[in-house]
């Protein structure tokens, strides 16, 4: 390879301490970390396209699976999301790639009961063995409890057993999650969409089968 080396900046103090907690505990929460007006075009942006289109229950059920508004995804107003404190992070070089961002709605639910299953995100076919370095989930609306926030099983990425912990965000909020941590979104028992976007990124290269750490034995989901 010729040309110059790359410049790898510190990490900031607050970015160390954040990959600490990811490592510990495969999440950290970010508050704040995207600016309002920010969130607001994005939310807008969503809703306006509800508004044109509208969608039919098939394709909600289907979408929830994966993401809605495909064509959306590369939105200025989406990437724009992007909150640097967590892609410091999670970035560990600056030709770490991203995936297609998930556009999240889930809307209220009318089950009462919900089989609570953690799982991990699947890669897209093209990332070709390479894995992801972090996922990185943005409130657009408050997802407290009642509102079937996400759920994650702490420690899971090392392999510990734990119960589900609820990881409540208001609007601007970021989670930041180890790819093997085990997660799974509750029951929508709100008045609301909870909207959210998650932006994935995958490593430049693959890493070396010494370095790998294994997948724990969740179920895949595509993302
Ligand atoms: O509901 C959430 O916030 C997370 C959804 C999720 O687990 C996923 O789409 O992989």
């Amino acid at each position: 390879m010729t040309g110059a080396p790359a410049i790898v900046e510190p990490l900031s103090s607050s970015a160390r301490s954040g990959r600490a907690t990811l490592e510990a505990d495969g999440y950290v929460v970010i508050r704040n970390a995207v600016e309002r007006p920010r969130v607001a075009a994005a939310l807008r942006l969503l809703n306006l396209e509800l508004a044109r289109r509208g969608i039919e229950p098939a394709e909600v059920l289907r979408c929830q699976q994966s993401t809605f508004f495909p064509h959306l995804r590369w939105e200025k107003e989406i990437f724009d999301l992007v909150p640097p404190a967590a892609e410091e992070i999670v970035r560990q070089g600056p030709h770490d790639e991203w995936a297609e961002p998930q556009l999240l709605l889930r809307f209220p639910d009318e089950a009462s009961e919900w089989p609570l299953e953690p799982h991990v995100d699947d890669l897209p076919p093209w990332a070709c063995g390479r894995s992801y370095q972090g996922i990185m989930g943005v409130a657009l609306t408050p997802a407290q409890p009642e509102d079937g926030c996400l759920r994650v099983w702490p420690g899971s990425h090392l392999g510990r057993r734990a119960e589900p912990v609820a990881v409540p965000l208001e609007p601007g909020d970021c989670v930041v999650m180890h790819p093997h941590l085990g997660h799974a979104a509750g029951l929508n028992r709100g008045p609301s969409i909870r909207v959210a976007v998650y932006f994935r990124l995958i490593a430049a290269v693959s890493a070396s089968p010494a370095e790998e750490t294994p997948a724990p034995d969740f179920a895949l989901r595509d993302a």
